[in-house]
């Protein structure tokens, strides 16, 4: 059978008349610094990379030295291209401007450079995570304030898994698509074209030592999973936790599933661990894409206006039957 490299998909989605040529460059491009990512994770100890940068984030988590690489990976390879007006990345405070030696574009890009970072040094899987919004008209230099667009609005969305093997995820508003990294080849290559997540499962995924910080809503839902076949469910359920959200989603991609990360009352100024804009925004746009849902246990993710850049919010994602009946005992709760 002929492959069909991420390339040949780019320009075929050109031709059928889903993306421009400038979004096409920029997918690619994303693509090729997210190869650089994954030599640099999987050189581990070798390349000298792990342990912390010493310095900290606007989240004020201590950075990986893998996060700052990426980080630097991501910007450098995007800021020359002419296709972006700016970039914003979960590692830098403000958004990044495009020098002025470049041409600027008509696109946004937002970036978890490498989501995972408790897994980094431990030599677990870690993904990139990206979204992709279109520049307001006459913006030439944007603010924050630009960024702050609903999911709705992404134009496209992937993230890069560095497992076993290395695999992009991608849709462009018509179905999800996956690849594998073909390290000899240096092209990613279609493995799975319209991935879709199953309507029913048996699999939950959450950092279940939170229990006791959880709201009331939250702990019912899961002791009712726990009950298995002789509770309210009538059917056993399993767990599985990564602690690296693009794995665990990689996982419901491929067989379904529940994940969970809730508001919780342990800092109550954080509504939720992860962020909107560049984790919970493009992940909610690949899941929807494969036929799953995510809300934040009350609306669809994709439809709140976001505040803040740097915003986190509560992620319920993946099967969609699943996801229906947790967000219903959350709004039962709030009636
Ligand atoms: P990070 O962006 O600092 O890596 O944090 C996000 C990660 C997710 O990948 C993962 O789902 C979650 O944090 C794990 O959190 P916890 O360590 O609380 O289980
Ligand atoms: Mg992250």
């Amino acid at each position: 059978m002929k492959q069909v490299s991420l390339a040949r998909f780019l320009i075929e989605a050109q031709r059928a008349g889903q993306i421009n040529a400038d979004l096409r460059l920029l997918i690619e491009i994303v693509a090729r610094a997210c190869k650089a990512i994954s030599h640099a994770v999987s050189k581990g100890e070798l390349g000298g990379v792990l342990g912390d940068a010493g310095t900290g984030n606007i989240q004020g988590e201590a950075q990986k030295k893998l996060d700052v690489l990426s980080n630097e990976i991501l910007i450098e390879a995007n800021e020359w291209g002419g296709h972006l007006a700016g970039c914003a990345s979960e590692e830098e405070e403000h958004p990044v401007p495009i020098p002025n030696a470049f041409p600027k574009g008509n696109y946004l890009l937002l970036f978890d450079p490498l989501d995972g970072s408790s897994n980094i040094d431990v030599n677990i899987s870690v993904g990139t995570i990206f979204s992709v919004l279109r520049c307001p008209e006459g913006v030439t230099e944007p603010t924050a304030e630009h960024y702050l667009q609903p999911g709705t609005a992404q134009l496209a969305a992937g993230y890069t898994v560095y497992g076993p093997s290395t695999m992009l995820v991608l849709t462009v508003g018509h179905g999800t698509h996956a690849f594998t990294l073909d390290r000899e080849l240096g092209s990613f290559i279609l493995t799975e074209r319209d991935m879709r997540i199953p309507e029913d499962t048996k699999e939950f995924a959450i950092n279940m030592s939170n229990m006791r910080h959880w709201y009331p809503p939250m702990r019912s839902y899961i002791e009712e999973l726990l009950a298995g076949k002789t509770g309210p469910r009538g059917k056993d359920f399993n767990m599985r936790w990564v602690a690296s959200m693009v794995a665990d989603v990689h996982r419901i991609l491929s067989r379904g599933g529940i994940f969970i990360y809730p508001r919780d009352t342990k800092d109550a100024s954080k509504p939720g661990k992860l962020r909107l804009m560049y984790e919970a925004n493009p992940m909610s746009f690949i899941v929807e894409q494969a036929g799953g849902a995510s809300t934040n246990g009350l609306q669809r993710i994709m439809e709140i206006q976001p505040e803040e850049l740097h915003q986190r919010v509560p992620v319920f994602l993946g099967s969609k039957n699943e996801v229906e009946v947790a967000t219903r005992y959350h709004r039962e709760a709030q009636r």
